[in-house]
């Protein structure tokens, strides 16, 4: 399986919402999960997947992934999760485990929002009466904590580089990418908030307090994208709360983490065949389950599946992929005859790219010197010879020719 995953998702929100129970389902990593705020102080980091049905049914072949998974044409990618210690006000001045929690996020490149959607805790993640908290809130105050956190980190510089820019006639979208290289913000996320904030790059000077903000926060909304994951969704309350965060300006998805969580561990212990993100699940083996149980899973797939049409973990995992970092799946093979390897192994490998990878870019992407060596590429669907600027499409099986014969 390859050892480099290609993007990092963060997993945040205040204590207590099912943070680590999202990520728990999502990755099968054991971590501890608790009724109570700050369960989590350390990060956990794991990997889970991008689902996508897999080419291999539509080329009538018969697969061999190497750093993938294919489960009867499910095809899952691995990408790498962070698990992030609860949020409480006024993080980003260092309260509870304030600039601890936020310095985790500095690599991811989107987040993930947990939400408790029940309204049964309360701004600082303790249980409150369900319903009683309005989960709206959590919304505007995620944002304004990793807003005044960046901001903060490049305050101190900001003065320096602005009048740089000016007496030197500097670029300010590369002295910006150096500051902020380590929280993988990129100069197109810059250039593009910029930009959208209505300034004027050249005279950073004359920008004020509010501008300097508006800046900031147009680039956590750019280089940060965040969707919302309305969890606890089989909690009553939950339903209206839903409704009304669809009304913000976010994609949401209804979530039960605690059933993913189920279905997922009795999936692995072969009681139950479930793939991650199936709309219902079958039961293999009813001769080991208890009574209590069966029950349980039953209420899932009543309650849940049947109602949301799934349990919302996967989707939201998926939407980050394709939707916030619009990303696409392409198939490079070496072999077009065979769609294979130089091993023969079928259809061994699947990427995430962004959209608008050209083919040449993703010869670069699988090897520098593949990149380097181009000479075309031929896309397996329509046998059609390509060119390096060729725009690659999601689910493209593509083959490389280059000058070394590699691919
Ligand atoms: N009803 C319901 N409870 C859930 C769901 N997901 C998580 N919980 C419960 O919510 C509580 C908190 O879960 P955690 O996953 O520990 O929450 P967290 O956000 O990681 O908490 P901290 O690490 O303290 O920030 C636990 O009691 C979970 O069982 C869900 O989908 N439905
Ligand atoms: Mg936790």
């Amino acid at each position: 399986m390859q050892k480099s995953y290609s993007r990092l998702l963060g997993i945040v929100g205040k204590p207590n919402t099912g943070k680590s129970t999202f990520f728990s389902a999502s990755t099968l990593v054991l971590v501890e999960i608790a009724s109570y705020p700050f369960t989590t102080i350390k990060p956990n980091r794991g990997i889970g997947y991008v689902r996508t049905p897999c080419v291999h049914e539509e080329f009538n072949v018969k697969d061999n992934p190497v750093n993938s998974l294919c489960l009867e044409g499910v095809r899952l990618i691995p990408v790498e999760f962070i698990d992030c210690a609860g949020l409480v006000p006024n993080a980003w001045q260092g309260r509870g485990l304030g600039n601890q929690f936020l310095d985790e996020i500095r690599k991811a490149d989107a987040l993930i929002h947990i939400i408790d959607a029940s309204g049964g805790t309360d701004s600082e993640g303790r249980l409150c009466r369900i319903g009683e908290h309005d989960p709206l809130g959590d919304v505007k105050f995620l944002e304004y904590e990793i807003t005044m956190w960046m901001a903060n980190i490049l305050k101190r510089d900001w003065p320096k580089i602005a009048r740089t820019v000016e007496s030197e006639s500097r670029d300010l979208y590369s002295m910006l990418e150096e500051r902020l290289s380590g929280l993988a913000i990129k100069r197109g996320h810059i250039f593009e908030a910029v930009r959208r904030a209505g300034l004027k790059a050249d005279k950073p000077t004359a920008w004020s307090e509010d501008d300097y903000l508006k800046f900031v926060d147009t680039l956590r909304q750019i280089a940060k994208p965040m969707l919302i994951v309305a969890n606890k969704i089989d909690i009553p309350t939950a339903e209206e709360n839903l409704e009304r965060l669809k009304k913000l300006n976010y994609l949401v998805v209804p979530c039960c983490s605690e059933a993913e969580l189920a279905l997922r561990r009795a999936a692995e212990k072969q009681l139950i065949d479930y793939r991650p993100g199936d709309c219902n699940f079958k039961i293999t083996k009813p001769e080991k389950l208890t009574e209590s149980q069966t029950r349980a899973l039953e209420t899932i797939r009543e309650k849940i599946l049947l109602k949301f049409g799934s349990t919302g973990v996967q989707d939201a995992v998926n939407m980050a992929f394709s939707k916030l970092l619009n990303m696409i799946t392409v198939y490079p093979v070496e072999d077009l005859e065979h769609l294979a390897d130089h091993n023969g192994r079928v259809l061994p490998d699947a990427y995430l790219v962004p959209y608008g990878t050209t083919a040449r870019q993703l010869a670069y992407i699988i090897h520098t010197e593949l990149g380097e060596s181009f000479i075309y590429a031929v896309e397996a669907r329509e046998r059609k010879r390509v060119g390096e600027d060729h725009i690659l499409k999601d689910r493209d099986v593509i083959s490389i020719v280059s000058a070394k014969k590699r691919a």
